[in-house]
């Protein structure tokens, strides 16, 4: 029997596997996948439960399994993956209509930028696990837990090239309905459906009434079926372990209420057992759903921002594009991937929503380029990317590793064209942008053009590319050479809408060139094509004209309700305007590199700096303060983890810069005062403030053994020992690690006890340093001198 999502009858999955597990003895540190080999019927007995509890699919023990886990074993990743899925399978296929999944969660490793997994690694790693278990015969796939929509996104392409099994996609949001690394529901709904998930939703995260507004919200998104299998409420740990504090009744009610509201596949996660599943099954007799699916919307994102078509007009950013611009070509040339990125960040600035990206220059390799671009730009900016090229090769390239869903620049009615690029649209989950042109040129009719556009529309709809997810251009020409065609263009424009209900996007300063005086041209032009119902003009968002004429639009069109925005940007005297800060060509400073991330940038700004103050000025006053502001963004989660990443890795540019400098400058004597050991404290990773430290001390002449970060009791004493240190300096920075610095100052304590212990990092406070039994707190590292010095 093949596994189909009826959404008129409610799917029931299975509770936790790994509570299960730790109930039959199952100890921290364990690899549960091992089991599947070591105590197959211990598995199979859970499966057993669960079926009879009621649910009708359970997920194999696979959520772990994967080439990183299975090196620890000493298994084989296809033993582990192909015997769950047997046990599973074996226990569904002796009841009715009953059925096994293969269960796939992250991978344990961060792709990159973020962090160091190139993209295809993360697709590789995610195929052996979907071979192995499609192969052994599951029924289903579920991707589960995933928090970062760039790897769920490599897992789905994954099961998409190596089977045809129905695939279920859930994330894990924290209570901000974003997840941990700043994916929201939108936009996970957005990617997860142009790439093909039979159904999507949450799992994991939080108890069934912390889900309650982010299942509201998947359902008011997802034209697909929603999933959802909260954990048994939030962990309360008790003596190390966890419990959960949702009783098996409260639960069933908020499933209950879930199924009615139209959540058509339901079940639990961490917490869960057989007793939660039965509740379940009892509560949802006689449950159906009156959800009706929300139509699809035409929409594009980035993991954190979705852009929708149609509610008002979108600004798609024109200014990366080497055409015409000399600055750009030759950065292009030379691969100075800091020009596009600030290039990037001003047209953020200034009011773009959607970034066109073409790196087409004959003498470039262009995929590279544009794959490179796309990577760089979204590790600096959250905006979604219209990928823009001629070469379906460069488009597959870029439209692969890109983060979320994009908008691919373009298709046109020649059948080779649409032969190229609509699969790669498909395969890729992006929209498309069609252009009104074929074999024959550009038609000079509008009727002309509306037959094209709708050519493209039927041609993608016949690949299960819905109309939806395309959009047309209609061509603008220069009306000193066609004085007629731009009525015929706006015509078009209009046609498109009214007749194929599709979204239209235009290049509007085409119109005015060989004119003097272009501005006057376009913005005029552009305030037609809005009335005739443009949705998204491709422009230079930084034109003052341009922004002023849609503002304009928005209040006239009542688009901008009491004109609130209008008011906030242009109250006052006109000619009084402020313009808006917005980063000028070649003008970042340190802050500004370090707040969007840009190494090379702090670098520049770092040695203009150098001209005005020394480098312990530069860290005081520069580099600290920029940190600490990101600091605060991060906590009020304004930005995610991976801007902070790319911040600290900007600031660490600038102070290796520095620190050559320290070092060169030399110190203030020969002898040696002393030597000192210095890490950061096991389970902490920040090292910033620890280096500072070191190349201060390094200055004053103490002889500094690194051990580095996330450092170990154990060799923080052995390291003392080995060099017969007399000072141990430890920093820490977050709070969870000040016990850390605890038990590592202990073991000092006992081990060797002749040494002074110095300890500083942001937490830090005279009482906690006492709390924590060192001899000695500094508050920054010139401190740290002055005490050490004075000993
Ligand atoms: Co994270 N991080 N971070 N982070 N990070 C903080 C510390 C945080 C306060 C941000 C926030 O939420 N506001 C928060 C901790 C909250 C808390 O516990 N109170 C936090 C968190 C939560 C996290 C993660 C858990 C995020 C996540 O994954 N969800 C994760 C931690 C992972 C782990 O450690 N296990 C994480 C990761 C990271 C990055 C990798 C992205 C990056 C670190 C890169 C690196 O260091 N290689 C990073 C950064 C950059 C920060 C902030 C923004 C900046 C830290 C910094 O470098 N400051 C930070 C917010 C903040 O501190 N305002 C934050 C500049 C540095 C020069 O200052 O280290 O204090 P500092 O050093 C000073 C003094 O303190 C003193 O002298 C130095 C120079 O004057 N000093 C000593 C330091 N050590 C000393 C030792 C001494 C003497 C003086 O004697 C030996």
């Amino acid at each position: 029997m093949t596994f189909r999502i009826n959404e008129n009858e409610t799917i029931i999955f299975d509770g936790a596997m790994g509570t299960m597990l730790q109930k039959r003895g199952l100890k921290r540190g364990e690899i549960p996948e091992l089991l599947n080999l070591t105590s197959p019927e211990i598995i199979r007995s859970i499966h057993d439960e669960y079926f009879d509890a009621g649910c009708d699919v359970v997920s194999a023990n696979t959520f772990g399994a994967n080439r990183y886990k299975a090196e620890k074993t000493g298994r084989s990743l296809a033993d582990l993956v192909s015997s769950a899925v047997e046990i599973a399978k074996k226990a569904a296929s002796c009841r009715k209509k009953k059925y096994a999944a293969l269960d796939i969660g992250p991978c344990g490793r961060v792709l990159q930028p973020t962090g160091d997994l190139p993209f295809e690694e993360a697709v590789e790693v995610f195929s052996e696990i979907v071979r192995a278990g499609s192969k052994a015969g599951a029924d289903l796939i579920l991707l589960e837990t995933f928090t970062d929509l760039y790897e769920l996104k490599a897992a789905l392409i994954a099961v998409k090239e190596n089977s045809n099994l129905p695939v279920l996609a859930t994330m894990s949001f924290e209570e901000n309905g974003t997840s941990f690394f700043g994916a929201t529901v939108e936009s996970m709904t957005l990617t997860l459906q142009a790439l093909g998930a039979d159904a999507l939703g949450v799992n994991c995260s939080l108890g069934p009434k912390q889900l309650v507004p982010i299942v509201e919200r998947l359902l008011r998104a997802s034209s697909i079926p929603v999933m959802v299998q909260p954990n048994a409420g939030l962990p309360l740990f008790e003596n190390g372990e966890a419990r959960y504090d949702v009783t098996p009744e409260e639960f069933a009610d908020h499933i209950k209420k879930f199924a009615e509201e139209g959540a058509v596949i339901v079940g639990g996660c961490c917490g869960t057992d057989p007793g939660y599943i039965r509740l379940v099954k009892e509560r949802l007799k006689g449950v159906t759903s009156l959800r009706k699916r929300p139509p699809l919307r035409t929409g594009v994102c980035s993991p954190s921002r979705s852009v929708f078509f149609g509610d008002d007009t979108v600004i798609i950013g024109e200014r990366l594009n080497p055409t015409g611009k000399k600055a750009l070509q030759a950065a292009l040339r030379v691969k100075d991937m800091d020009h596009v990125l600030k290039e990037a960040i001003r047209q953020q600035e200034q009011g773009a929503h959607i970034l066109d990206v073409n790196m087409g220059l004959p003498d470039i390799d262009e995929p590279e380029m544009l794959k490179k671009a796309v990577i760089e730009i979204q590790s600096v900016v959250d905006l979604p990317l219209q990928l823009d090229s001629s070469d379906p090769n460069a488009l597959e390239k870029a439209a692969r590793v890109y983060n979320g869903k994009p908008l691919i620049n373009s298709v046109n009615g020649k059948k080779v064209s649409l032969q190229k690029i609509l699969p790669i649209v498909k395969k890729y989950g992006a929209a498309v942008l069609g252009l009104t042109l074929d074999d024959d040129g550009i038609p000079s009719s509008a009727e002309g053009r509306l037959r094209i556009a709708r050519n493209i529309m039927e041609e993608a709809q016949k690949i299960g590319i819905p109309k939806e997810d395309v959009l047309i251009d209609c061509l603008v020409m220069t009306v000193s050479a066609q004085q007629e065609q731009a009525a015929e263009t706006l015509k078009a424009v209009r046609m498109v809408r009214e007749e194929l209900g599709l979204k239209t996007v235009l290049g509007v300063s085409n119109v005015s060139f060989g004119l003097p005086s272009r501005p006057i041209i376009n913005r005029t032009m552009l305030t037609m094509a809005l009335m005739q119902g443009l949705d998204a003009p491709i422009m230079n968002p930084g034109d003052e004209g341009m922004r002023e004429a849609i503002a304009a639009f928005r209040v006239l069109m009542g688009k901008d309700p009491q004109a609130a925005g209008f008011i906030a940007e242009y109250s006052g005297s006109y000619e009084m305007q402020p313009k808006k800060e917005v980063v000028m060509e070649g003008s970042f400073d340190l802050p500004q590199a370090i707040k969007h991330g840009l190494k090379r940038e702090a670098e520049k700004a770092t040695e203009s700096l150098l001209l005005k103050m020394g480098p312990l000025e530069i860290i005081e006053n520069e580099i600290i303060p920029s940190l600490d502001s990101i600091g605060k963004e991060y906590e009020s989660q304004t930005i995610f983890l991976p801007q902070l990443i790319k911040s600290a890795e900007a600031a660490k540019a600038s102070f290796e810069l520095l620190r050559r400098i320290i070092s060169k400058e030399g110190s203030a004597g020969s002898e040696v005062r002393a030597k000192m050991v210095i890490a950061t404290v096991q389970g902490d990773i920040h090292d910033i403030g620890k280096n500072i430290v070191k190349v201060i001390m390094e200055n004053y002449n103490f002889r500094m053994i690194d051990l580095g970060k996330d450092v170990p009791p154990e060799k923080v004493v052995e390291a003392v020992k080995e060099n017969s240190a007399e000072i141990v300096g430890l920093s820490a920075l977050m709070t969870t690690t000040v016990s850390s610095m605890k038990t590592t100052i202990d073991l000092l304590r006992k081990e060797c006890p002749w040494v002074k212990v110095i300890v500083g990092g942001a937490v830090l406070t005279d009482s906690l340093a006492e709390y924590v039994g060192a001899d000695h707190y500094a508050k920054d590292a010139m401190q740290a001198v002055r005490i050490l010095s004075s000993k």
